[in-house]
């Protein structure tokens, strides 16, 4: 297999769920004879798809590294999953690539998570290859997809193969970089070059101008000859192609049927000839020209090997039996065996060169993200800039004494994937696990229950509402004592007022003549504190009130610390009473991405989740929808966007602001609360 820089292929085949993009690696796979027999998602037999868990829900739920020899060339192919909740894989997979392969569907065209994948691309200029799938399935239509992809995504998507025939009558594809055709004996080894067919010369006269009109518009030189009626060869056109795929300025558009090995050797030929190798391009992650570098894009638990790390070498050559740094944790690391993956099956390797793409077994502190390095040096790690997540539950462990346990298993999952988020709700006290979509979620949650024997409960985490109020209000306590020997004396008056952005809380000390003498004055302050942990209302934090203590009483014998504490606590809760107290709920800014002719459903949806719109724009080939919705009534939102749509939607959110809740629904909250606090209490 060949190393050099120069002769290797980084390619990540992402787009949405369900393209066929695991079958279409297994194709090329199988077609370059890197296996000898052509798996399937259904049978739970293709190289890629190897986990259990995978298996059983026959879709990939991790990228996954698979690698074969085509015209002397090393090609690496990450296959990545396009469900949005495994994005984290696909953001990290393309930092590690020359190229995109974007499959997408020659039935759905572009979709949701098509346009996300090509906007990640862009932002970090990689070439991008398009082959559109599926041309034998019912209602495709690879020319709506092609002008799909044009208008949604870039005018400088370019058809470079096209098919012959179509839906069930489909019998080959068109090569039009190399004018030949392919044919395939349906799960066979595809079999051609051949003739093309007579009936398609007009079709094939007319893209294959477009795609020389596209190329020579990147190149003076050729553009000079071709406009002279020159013959141009096909090697430099091709030359040129993979140039202007480099610079990004042409995006090629391929097809086929992956699950019939259709359209392989044309897409290997074109991944070979159309994408830049390592050495054409420099690495997307920078690391000032140190020695040897790698840098670890997935860590993967394999059931057998143990952690298991992929990488991809920047800089140097990365030996077997060698001793790394990682830049992280500045931990030694012991290199042992390098391995060379196919899907689940490694094999042991002596070494990866420059730009060359391999996994490491049994690093003892070492994850995604991380940068090693062959001796100790001061380097900024890569920013990965993997999306936040959108939603979260509240985890509870099915046995009592196992909350340990669950936030040790879940920290462990969370190292691994860092679209994983764990945390607990310092208000709400939930222990929140937050993810990229309900399936990574509950994916996370088999993964507890498989590795770690630990079984637990998703529920709906609690709304961490906030209370303040809208008015300016007086009170005075009076906290008094007399049981034989010393008494308790308190005595003080505040006056509570909101402040303008309604958050914090200030304290000021409006006491003159010393009526309560400086010592006891923090201590009204701290009952004040207390009792604004829980609100009147609904017990929530109270927030965005200044408290001036403006008058109060001492007793010379009985007065102590702990009796203006409670009479500050006391006068708190008169006096908030009194304040027109209200309750604050969180505001999320959601983003939803649909296809148009679900727009009317979502947007009735949203409103009746009081949801406010901001806009509707247009993005790659779907609109984008941009409402503001309270954070209570989106918990669940996963599961409505599905239904709405067909399950062709996704969405993201953050927090924006606290606003007050409308006075009909806080009755409910408030009433709800106190039948927990009640419940709680027996
Ligand atoms: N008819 C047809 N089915 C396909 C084709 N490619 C994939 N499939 C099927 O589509 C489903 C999803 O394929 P898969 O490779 O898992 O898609 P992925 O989610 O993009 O990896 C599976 O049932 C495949 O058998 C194709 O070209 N034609
Ligand atoms: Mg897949």
């Amino acid at each position: 297999m060949p190393t050099e820089p120069g002769k290797i292929r980084n390619v990540a085949v992402t787009g949405h769920r369900g393209t066929g993009k695991t079958s279409l690696v297994e194709a090329m796979l199988f077609q370059a004879g890197a296996v000898n027999r052509l798996g399937t998602v259904e049978s739970g037999t293709t190289t890629s798809d190897w986990d259990d868990d995978e298996q059983r829900r026959q879709m990939s739920l991790a990228s996954s590294l698979c690698h074969l020899e085509w015209q002397g060339r090393k090609i690496n192919l990450i296959d990545n999953p396009g469900d949005p909740g495994f994005t984290g894989d696909t953001v990290a997979a393309l930092r590690v690539v020359e190229g995109a392969l974007v499959v997408a569907s020659a039935v759905m065209g572009v979709e949701v998570q098509t346009g996300r994948v090509w906007e990640r691309a862009e932002g970090l200029e990689l070439p991008r290859v398009v082959f559109v799938n599926m041309l034998d399935r019912e209602r495709a239509d690879f020319y709506r997809a092609l002008e799909g992809f044009r208008t949604g995504l870039s005018e400088r998507c370019v058809a470079v193969h096209l098919p012959i025939g179509s839906e069930h009558e489909l019998t080959g594809i068109v090569d039009l970089l190399h004018m030949t055709a392919y044919g395939s004996p349906d799960g066979e080894r595809e079999s051609g070059p051949m003739e093309i067919p007579e009936e398609l010369h007009d079709t094939v006269e007319t893209y294959r101008t477009q795609l020389l009109d596209s190329v020579v518009e990147t190149d003076e030189g050729l553009m000079e000859r071709y406009l002279d009626g020159e013959e141009l060869g096909t090697e430099e056109v091709a030359h040129a192609l993979k140039d202007a795929v480099t610079r990004g300025e042409l995006f090629p558009v391929a097809c086929g049927v992956a699950t019939k090995n259709l359209g392989t050797t044309a897409l290997l030929d074109l991944l070979v000839e159309g994408v830049p190798s390592p050495a054409k391009r420099p690495a997307s992650i920078d690391v000032n020209g140190a020695g040897t570098a790698a840098f670890i894009f997935k860590t993967v638990a394999d059931p057998f090997a143990g952690r298991i790390n992929l990488f991809r070498v920047l800089n140097g050559t990365l030996s077997s039996d060698s001793t790394v740094v990682n830049v992280r944790s500045h931990a030694k690391e012991r290199v042992g065996a390098l391995l060379t993956l196919q899907g689940k099956d490694h094999d042991p390797a002596k070494e990866f060169g420059p730009g060359d793409i391999g996994a490491v077994a049994k690093l003892k502190d070492t994850t995604t993200g991380d940068l090693l390095l062959d001796a100790e040096r001061e380097l900024e790690l890569p920013r990965l800039d993997f999306p936040e997540p959108v939603m979260s539950f509240a985890v509870t462990p099915k046995a009592k004494g196992d909350e340990e346990k669950v936030a040790s298993s879940l920290r462990r999952l969370a190292e691994e994937d860092p679209t994983l988020v764990l945390r607990r709700d310092p208000q709400t006290g939930d222990q929140l696990l937050s993810g990229m979509s309900q399936m990574h979620v509950e994916v996370a949650v088999d993964r507890l229950r498989g590795r770690f024997g630990v079984d637990v409960e998703l529920h709906q985490p609690h709304v961490p509402y906030l209370e303040t109020i809208r008015k300016e209000a007086r009170a005075r306590h009076r906290y008094k004592k007399q049981t034989g020997g010393r008494g308790q004396f308190g005595d003080c008056e505040i006056v509570l007022e909101p402040l303008p952005e309604r958050e914090g809380y200030e304290f000021v000390d409006e006491i003159v003549g010393g009526v309560i003498q400086q010592g006891f004055r923090p201590a009204v302050d701290k009952g004040i504190q207390e009792a604004m942990q829980h609100g009147e209302l609904a017990g929530a934090p109270v927030q965005g009130v200044r408290v001036r203590l403006v008058d109060g009483q001492q007793h010379n014998v009985d007065s102590s610390e702990m009796a203006f504490k409670i009479a500050g606590s006391m006068a708190f809760k008169d006096a908030y009473a009194k304040a027109d107290p209200v309750l604050l709920e969180p505001i999320m800014e959601v983003e939803v991405a649909v296809p148009d002719d679900a727009v009317g459903a979502v947007n009735g949806d949203l409103n009746s989740r009081r949801g406010r719109l901001q806009g509707m724009e247009p993005r790659g080939g779907m609109t984008s929808i941009k409402a503001e919705v309270p954070m209570a009534e989106i918990l669940t939102y996963s599961q409505a966007l599905t239904s709405l749509t067909g399950g062709r939607g996704d969405y993201h959110m953050h927090f924006l602001r606290y606003e007050e809740v409308p006075s009909h629904i806080a009755q409910k909250v408030i009433d709800e609360t106190k039948k927990e606090l009640e419940e709680a209490k027996v």
